[in-house]
């Protein structure tokens, strides 16, 4: 095992204590491909930054750094990569506006917060449209996503590759919930819920009643700490890795909407690297997103166990409460189905019915 992966399976693997229980923060996790493939010619050197969301003990963050050992070692350290985690450099939106000024290299966002470059990536915050893993990477390796990547030309920013954020679950501080009416309040007033930036997760927590609350996710935690929001909804890993259980005592398991990540490089780097390069960066961030798609998987459902052996209680919906949720939430196919496309809807459900046979 190499260097970089011996240090943050180290730090990764650092128990915490809660309340005197040691706890395990991450997974066994799957060891990275081994790194094959000859050594790029010089082409001259690149030292390549990157800004995400998610924490050092993320499978964005393990990925990444995998994607920089794959570049430097087939460049013999020409091109290195720098990862910096927690939002330090930004959120999601402003650190794609520092790639199309070229004041960044590289970041990670969710595809939520690129709609309004490619309005076609909002089928991807469609409720409900992914019913496993299995199909959303089917989706996500299509000639259509890859038609999604590409029309990224021209806007500053290199679409690379798509990999997993997940399935999203919400959590909150206020109250159980178990139906829509649970989020929307009877007797007492709605779940004021954290959305990402994007119009779709609006309409989709108006629509089961909740107050919405768009905010970049480096705001979330003290949001949620100071009772500014009373939940969030983001994927169990997220949720474990950036300790949203310190501040949130409620969890149920909607699994509402599949988020892809998108490796994202600024045009403006992409321009100055040569073909040999290029070539290199494209296939180092497909072999990087299998990898991210596979310990997310391994993340999924272990970061829920470790959530509920934290004292966060879970719900677990069964299918005639998941079925309310979906009905709850039809309105949002109404207002958006026709803005996405319906042609476009029905060519990813072709590939999710296809991806079961
Ligand atoms: O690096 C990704 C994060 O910045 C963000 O996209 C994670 O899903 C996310 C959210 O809720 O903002």
């Amino acid at each position: 095992m190499t260097t970089i992966w011996r240090n943050a399976l180290t730090l990764i693997g650092a128990t915490t204590l809660t309340f005197g229980v040691a706890h395990a923060q991450s997974p066994e996790l799957s060891d990275p491909p081994v790194i094959e493939g000859e050594t790029v010619g010089d082409h001259g050197s690149h030292r390549l930054r990157m800004g995400i969301g998610l924490a050092k003990s993320s499978p964005q963050y393990l990925s990444s750094q995998y994607f920089g050992e794959i570049l430097e070692q087939r460049t013999e350290g020409r091109i290195t990569l720098n990862v910096f985690p927690n939002s330090q450099l930004g959120d999601d939106v402003q650190m794609l506006e520092m790639l199309q000024t070229g004041t960044l290299d590289m970041t990670y966002p969710s595809s939520s917060a690129t709609t309004g470059y490619v309005q076609a990536l909002a089928v991807f915050d469609l409720p409900f449209l992914l019913p496993s893993r299995e199909a959303a990477v089917a989706v996500m390796q299509s000639d259509v996503a890859q038609g999604m990547l590409d029309a990224f030309e021209g806007t500053g920013l290199k679409a690379l590759a798509f990999s997993e954020n997940g399935y999203r679950q919400l959590s909150n501080s206020a109250r159980p919930v178990e139906t829509p009416e649970d989020v929307a309040g009877l007797d007492v007033r709605g779940l004021s819920v954290r959305t990402m930036e994007n119009p779709v997760h609006l309409a989709i927590w108006q629509a089961l009643g909740a107050n919405p609350t768009p905010m970049a996710f480096g705001e979330l935690f003290s949001a949620m700490e100071q009772g500014v929001v009373d939940g969030q909804e983001n994927p169990w890993s997220t949720i474990l890795t950036s300790n949203f259980h310190e501040v949130q005592d409620y969890g149920t398991e909607t699994r509402h909407v599949y988020t892809p990540f998108i490796m994202m490089l600024s045009e403006r780097t992409w321009d100055r690297m040569a073909p040999e390069y290029q070539e290199l960066v494209l296939e180092a961030a497909r072999q990087s997103a299998a990898y991210e798609i596979q310990l997310s998987a391994e993340y999924d459902d272990w970061s829920r166990d470790q959530l509920e052996e934290r004292g966060m209680q879970i719900t677990r919906l069964d299918d005639e409460q998941l079925a309310a949720f979906q009905e709850a939430v039809q309105p949002v196919y109404t207002e958006w189905a026709p803005r996405i496309g319906e042609e476009l809807i029905s060519d990813i459900q072709q590939i999710v019915e296809d991806s079961s046979n």
